[in-house]
């Protein structure tokens, strides 16, 4: 038996459902609400997560963390349809995005993320309950950072460098489906369900003109071809509350063009 601690709009459990939709495994959901829930702090979760962050997974009674290895996990306990190459240079590529992702990229995706998405939402709360929730936040560097995009936006000055962690990583898309259909290879994997949640996180926070076939244009049909996948339906849309959408890409747009000016960077 397969549980998934999650929450419908993070991106590593976005990867990880995935890749359970992509090789047919059922799961009990038990979502953990880490934006105004903070069920990510409750006692129960952090003895099975100590890090207070989604997802978790357990497996037969096994307590598994870490979304990389997580879904590496899975794609060694279920080994159809296979999610990486055969081959040593292709699972090294396949390990370099995993590794791009957990070092850069997703430590940047909540600075671009809390900046413009929940934002609004967030600032409404009672100050007593905005200070709880940073206090509770176990990283001092991500705790800092989170009040200082809570309190400037987009101007906060970790903006502009989070962004350009996100421009950098689908620029190495873009070059990356040069010479292959694929981040992980001829069929969709773990590299392509590793990356897959960020750009649709600035799809959601209504970064368009970044994702156009007009500015990268193998990136906007690898993102068109992963809409198309029936896993794409069952554990992304499916867990998209159309609100909740809606409320992320009005505040996006509200904030473009103060945005679109760090996007011209080079
Ligand atoms: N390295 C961890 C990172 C997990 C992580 O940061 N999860 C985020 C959601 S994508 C989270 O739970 N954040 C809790 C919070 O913001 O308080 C993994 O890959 O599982």
């Amino acid at each position: 038996m397969i549980e998934l601690y999650h929450f419908a709009f993070s991106t590593c459990s976005q990867k990880t459902r995935l890749v359970l939709a992509e090789k047919g495994l059922d799961f009990v959901s038990r979502e953990v609400d880490i934006v105004i829930g903070e069920q990510q702090h409750d006692p129960a979760y952090v003895k099975l997560n100590p890090k207070h962050v989604v997802p978790t997974l357990v497996h037969d009674g096994r307590v598994l963390v870490e979304s990389s290895l997580i879904i590496k996990y899975l794609d060694d306990a279920f080994p159809d349809p296979p999610m990486r190459p055969r081959d040593a240079a292709g699972r090294y590529a396949v390990d370099f995005w995993l590794k791009r992702v957990d070092e850069e990229l997703h430590p940047a995706a909540p600075v671009v993320t809390f900046a413009v998405g929940p934002r609004k939402l967030l600032l409404q709360q009672p100050v007593e309950v905005r200070e709880a929730s940073l206090a509770a936040i176990p990283d001092p560097k991500a705790r800092a950072e989170r009040r200082s995009v809570l309190e400037h936006g987009v101007k906060a000055p970790e903006f502009a460098g989070a962004l350009g962690v996100f421009l950098d990583s689908i620029d190495a898309v873009e070059s990356d489906l040069a010479s292959q259909t694929w981040l992980s290879g001829d069929r969709f994997g773990l590299a392509d369900a590793t990356v897959l949640p960020y750009v649709l996180r600035l799809e959601h926070l209504a970064m368009d003109p970044l994702l156009s076939v007009a500015a990268r244009p193998r990136l906007a049909d690898w993102l068109a071809r992963i809409k198309a996948l029936p896993s794409y339906a069952t554990a992304v849309e499916a867990w998209s509350a159309p609100a909740a959408v809606e409320m992320l890409r009005s505040n996006g747009k509200a904030v473009w063009a103060d945005v679109e000016p760090l996007t011209l960077r080079r």
